[in-house]
C-alpha cells in the first residue's frame, strides 16, 4: 500500500514508450490505420502456418501444412450412418473405436507422402466424421475444372479450331461445313444407323471421318516403365500376352493351364480390350500387331449374341480409347461400326436395352435366362455411347444412351439406392430384386458420378444429385461395422429390404469412385467411408496366405459368431479381377501416398506366386489354401486391360501418367476423354 504514495521518476523505458506514443499519435490517422492492418496481416500469416516446425514443403518446394493423422477415437458418429447404434444411448462422443482399423489408417496415412494433392491428404489426415445425409440442396458450386484442356488443346492444334469447338452437328446443333445433311428426329437417325450399320450420316464412315478431320484425336505420348516395379507389370503383361498369342490368338480368353482358348462373342476379346495397356506401356511392336489384326480380322457381322454391356465396355471401349490415344482413325471407323450394330438394343418399347443382340440379323432380346435386364448393365453404357457421339459428331448414341439416365431418375428408389433388375418392356425394377453394390448393381453408382466428370461436372445435374443421393443410402442403408475389430463393410438388401452382410470383391471398386467424387466436391463422409472400405478391402486379400481375396467375403454381425471376416468355399475364387488394384489406384494417383504402391505391390507379387503359369496367367479357385489353390484355367481379356494397367499406373513415379482431370477410365480401365459441356 505504501507503494501508492511513493512518487517515481520515469525509467528508460517508460520515456520510450511515451515517445512512442506521441510519435504514433502525430501521425496521420490513415497512417495509422494503413500499420493496423499491416500488423493483422501479419498476426493472420503467422496464425495459418503455426505450429512453425510443421511446416513441410511439397514436390515444388512450396510449403503446405503437414497432414495431421486422422485420429478416429472421438468421431462422433451420425446414428444415419451407423444404422446398429441406438439413436437414445448414443453418447455425444464415440470414444471406443477400432484398435486394428486405427493401426492401419495412421500406417496408411503417415507414410510415404511424396507429392500428394493438398486437398486429399489434407482431408485424409483430417478429423473428420460422416455427415449428415446430402439432399439436392447441398450441392454445392464445385471448383473450376481444367477438364476441357485435352478438348481445348486438341482444338487448339487444329487448323480450324474455331470451328472445331462447335464442330458437333447434331451435338450442338451446329450446321458445319464438316457435316452436309442433318438428319433430325430420334427415329430416323436411329433406323438410319441400324439399317446401314456402314454409314455415318449418309455417306461411308470413312468418308464422314474425312468430313470432321479437324475434330479427329491426336495421338498421346507415353514414356514406358521407369521403375522396377512397373518393368516388372510390363514383363506380367508380355508373358500373359505371350501365351495368348501363342496359344488364343483371335479368339476371346486365353485358357492358360490347358494352353488353348475360350470364346465367348467371337469378338478377340483379349486383343481389343489390350490395346491401350500395351499403348500406355510403350509396347509398339504388340501395340502395332494388335491394331492390324483389328483392322483385318475384327468383323461384327457374325451370327452371335453379344452382351450389350460387355460388349461396350470391353470392346467399343476398347476401341475408343485406343482411338484416342493413338490417333488412328481406323479404331473410330470400327467403334462407329459396332455402336450402329448395338443399337438395336435400345429398341424397346421403354428405351430401357434389352441386354443382348445379334450384330449380323441386328435383332436384340432379353437374357435367356430372364426377362430382366441387369440394372447395372443397361447403366454402363453410356460414357462409351456419348464418346462415340462426340468422337463421330453424330448424337444418336449419346441420344438413345442419355435416355437411360432420364429413366432411371425418374423411377422411386430406395434411399436412391436400385434393385439389380430393370425390365425393358415395361421399364420397371423388378418387385423385390436384391440391392447390391456388386454383381449387377456396382457400376450403376459408378457411371453416375463418372458421366457427370465427363461432361463437365454441371451444377444441379441430374446424374449428381442421383450419385449423391445413391451414396447417402449406402451410408444410412447398406454401411455396417464388424462386431470386434469395427471393418466397415457394404452389405446387401434381399428383396430390396433384408440385409445380407455380404460383399463381392466386386465392390471394392467403391473406394477410388468414391476419392474421384470427394476430390471433384463431394462431402467428406465419401471420403471417410472411401478410406474405411480401402482398409476393409485390403484385409480380404491380406487375411489370407496366398495374399489374394476371394470372390465373396461375409462378415460377421454379433460377437458370437467366431471370426469377423468368413469365406464360404464356393466363393473362395479368385479371377484375376481389377477391382482393389483400381481403387488402389486412386487413392495414390489422387493423393501421391506411395504407401498405396506398398499395397499393391504385395498383392502383384501374390498373382506371381500363384497365378502365373507356364502360358499366362491363371484364375484360381481357392484363396484359402496355398498348397491347394485349384487353378481354374481361364485367364479373362480384363486381367490384361484392367488389373495389370491398374498396377503399371499404381507404380508409376508419374502419379498423373493419366490425368484424372482429363480422363476417366469406363468400367473396363479404358481412359476417354472428359469433355468440357454436357452436351
Ligand atoms: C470387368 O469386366 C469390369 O470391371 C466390370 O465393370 C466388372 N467386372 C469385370 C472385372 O471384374
Amino acid at each position: 500500500m505504501e507503494n501508492d504514495h511513493i512518487i517515481t521518476l520515469p525509467s528508460g523505458d517508460d520515456r520510450a514508450r511515451k515517445s512512442l506514443r506521441r510519435t504514433w499519435n502525430q501521425l496521420p490517422r490513415c497512417q495509422r490505420n494503413l500499420i493496423i492492418l499491416g500488423i493483422m496481416a501479419l498476426c493472420l500469416m503467422i496464425l495459418l502456418y503455426l505450429p512453425g516446425d510443421q511446416i513441410i514443403h511439397d514436390a515444388d518446394g512450396q510449403p503446405k501444412p503437414a497432414p495431421q493423422p486422422l485420429h478416429r477415437d472421438n468421431v462422433p458418429l451420425n446414428p444415419h450412418h451407423h444404422p446398429n447404434i441406438n439413436k437414445d444411448t448414443l453418447p455425444q462422443v464415440v470414444t471406443e473405436l477400432p484398435a486394428v482399423a486405427d493401426r492401419l489408417a495412421d500406417s496408411i496415412i503417415n507414410q510415404n507422402i511424396v507429392d500428394g494433392d493438398e486437398g486429399a491428404n489434407d482431408k485424409l489426415n483430417e478429423q473428420v466424421a460422416y455427415g449428415e445425409p446430402n439432399s439436392a440442396e447441398n450441392v454445392v458450386r464445385l471448383p473450376e475444372t481444367n477438364a476441357a484442356a485435352v478438348v481445348a488443346s486438341r482444338d487448339n492444334d487444329n487448323d480450324e479450331g474455331a470451328m472445331v469447338d462447335n464442330g458437333a452437328d447434331e451435338i450442338n446443333n451446329i450446321d458445319s461445313e464438316f457435316v452436309e445433311k442433318k438428319v433430325t428426329t430420334l427415329n430416323d437417325q436411329l433406323n438410319e444407323a441400324i439399317q446401314h450399320p456402314l454409314r455415318l450420316g449418309g455417306v461411308s464412315i470413312s468418308e464422314h471421318l474425312r468430313k470432321i478431320q479437324p475434330l479427329l484425336a491426336k495421338e498421346q505420348h507415353f514414356h514406358g516403365a521407369s521403375n522396377e516395379r512397373q518393368s516388372a507389370v510390363v514383363a506380367a503383361f508380355k508373358h500373359s500376352w505371350a501365351g495368348y498369342k501363342k496359344y488364343a490368338w483371335g479368339h476371346d480368353n486365353l485358357k492358360p493351364v490347358s494352353q488353348t482358348s475360350h470364346e465367348w462373342f467371337g469378338l478377340g476379346l483379349s486383343i481389343v480390350d489390350s490395346l491401350d495397356t500395351m499403348y500406355i506401356m510403350g509396347l509398339d511392336e504388340e501395340f502395332k500387331e494388335a491394331r492390324d489384326w483389328v483392322e483385318k480380322s475384327l468383323k461384327f457381322n457374325t451370327n452371335r449374341e453379344v452382351n450389350l454391356f460387355e460388349t461396350t465396355i470391353r470392346v467399343l471401349g476398347g476401341l475408343l480409347s485406343a482411338y484416342h490415344l493413338s490417333g488412328d482413325k481406323m479404331f473410330l471407323v470400327k467403334s462407329a461400326e459396332l455402336g450402329n450394330r448395338l443399337l438395336p438394343a435400345f429398341l424397346s418399347p421403354s428405351g430401357i436395352p434389352f441386354s443382348d443382340v445379334n450384330l449380323e440379323d441386328l435383332s436384340a432380346h432379353s437374357p435367356k435366362w430372364s426377362p430382366d435386364s441387369s440394372t447395372s448393365e443397361v447403366t454402363t453404357i453410356q460414357l462409351e455411347f456419348r464418346d462415340l457421339s462426340r468422337s463421330t459428331n453424330v448424337s444418336i448414341y449419346e441420344r438413345m444412351a442419355s435416355g437411360v439416365n432420364e429413366k432411371l431418375h425418374s423411377l422411386d428408389k430406395t434411399h436412391g439406392l436400385v434393385p439389380i433388375f430393370i425390365n425393358a418392356n415395361t421399364g420397371t425394377f423388378r418387385n423385390y430384386a436384391t440391392i447390391s453394390l456388386g454383381a449387377r448393381g456396382d457400376s450403376y453408382y459408378e457411371y453416375l458420378l463418372k458421366q457427370w466428370i465427363q461432361t463437365g461436372r454441371k451444377d444441379n445435374d441430374n446424374l449428381i444429385l442421383d450419385y449423391m443421393q445413391a451414396i447417402d443410402g449406402v451410408l444410412t442403408q447398406l454401411m455396417r461395422r464388424t462386431p470386434r475389430e469395427h471393418w466397415v463393410y457394404i452389405g446387401e438388401l434381399i428383396n430390396g429390404k433384408d440385409f445380407k452382410p455380404k460383399m463381392d470383391h466386386l465392390t471394392c471398386y467403391l473406394p477410388g469412385t468414391l476419392l474421384l467424387g470427394h476430390q471433384n466436391g463431394m462431402p467428406d463422409s465419401h471420403l471417410i467411408l472411401a478410406k474405411d472400405l480401402m482398409d476393409t478391402c485390403y484385409q480380404t486379400y491380406t487375411r489370407h496366405p496366398t495374399h489374394l481375396a476371394p470372390e465373396i467375403t461375409y462378415f460377421a454381425t454379433t460377437d458370437k459368431e467366431e471370426q469377423d471376416m468368413y469365406v464360404k468355399p464356393n466363393d473362395a475364387h479368385n479371377l484375376l479381377r481389377p477391382e482393389f488394384i483400381e481403387s488402389l489406384y486412386y487413392f495414390y494417383a489422387l493423393t501421391g501416398n506411395r504407401t498405396y504402391q506398398d499395397m499393391g505391390w504385395l498383392i502383384f507379387q501374390a498373382f506371381e506366386t500363384h497365378a502365373k503359369v507356364e502360358a499366362g496367367y491363371t484364375s484360381l479357385g481357392n484363396v484359402k489354401n496355398t498348397q491347394n489353390t485349384r487353378m481354374r484355367d481361364l485367364m479373362e481379356s480384363f486381367w490384361m486391360s484392367e488389373t495389370l494397367k491398374y498396377f503399371y499406373l499404381l507404380f508409376s513415379d508419374n502419379r498423373k501418367e493419366i490425368d484424372l482431370e482429363q480422363w476417366v477410365f469406363n468400367s473396363e480401365g479404358h481412359p476417354l476423354p472428359v469433355y468440357p459441356t454436357a452436351s
